[in-house]
């Protein structure tokens, strides 16, 4: 049996409010993986920066912050086997041109900003975006 690992996952502004958030809970869901927390809420401008800190000397910095933060995004905890990978293969790449139909992005992205999900990727970036994004008592542990 696979070791149980936890992602952060995110629908992010586009996805919202293009409707897709239950698009893509139905399928985290259905590919067998556990939602253990989740919330709607639009992300202050210190967390993004916080969130995105890798990218903070990358020319498109500002406009993934400002995007991001434009409005509401759906946060997830998702727990199950291999879940971080399972999750980036399930999302496509992060240029939805080069994402296969049947991906998340495939399906329902064009633009490499503006790209419908957000998923760690990997232990290390998951356990930092679970820790800024939700508190030890909302994931049960
Ligand atoms: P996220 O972090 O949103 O899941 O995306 P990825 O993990 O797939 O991709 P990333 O970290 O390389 O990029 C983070 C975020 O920046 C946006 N982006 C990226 C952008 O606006 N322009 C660009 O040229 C790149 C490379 C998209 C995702």
């Amino acid at each position: 049996m696979s070791k149980s690992e936890r992602s952060f996952v995110m629908v992010k502004p586009d996805g919202v409010a293009a409707g897709l958030s239950g698009e893509v809970i139905s399928r985290i869901e259905r590919r067998g993986l556990e939602v253990i927390a989740i919330k709607k809420a639009t992300m202050q401008v210190a967390v993004a920066e916080d969130h995105y800190s890798e990218h903070s000397e990358r020319p498109f910095f500002g406009e993934l912050v400002e995007f991001i933060t434009s409005g509401p995004v759906v946060m997830m905890a998702v727990e199950g086997p291999n879940a971080i990978a399972a999750l980036r293969t399930m999302m496509g790449p992060t240029n939805p041109a080069e994402a296969p139909p049947g991906t998340i992005r495939g399906d329902f992205a064009l633009d490499v900003g503006q790209n419908v999900i957000h998923g760690s990727d990997g232990p290390e970036s998951a356990a930092r975006e679970l820790a800024l994004h939700f508190g030890l008592a909302e994931l049960g542990t």
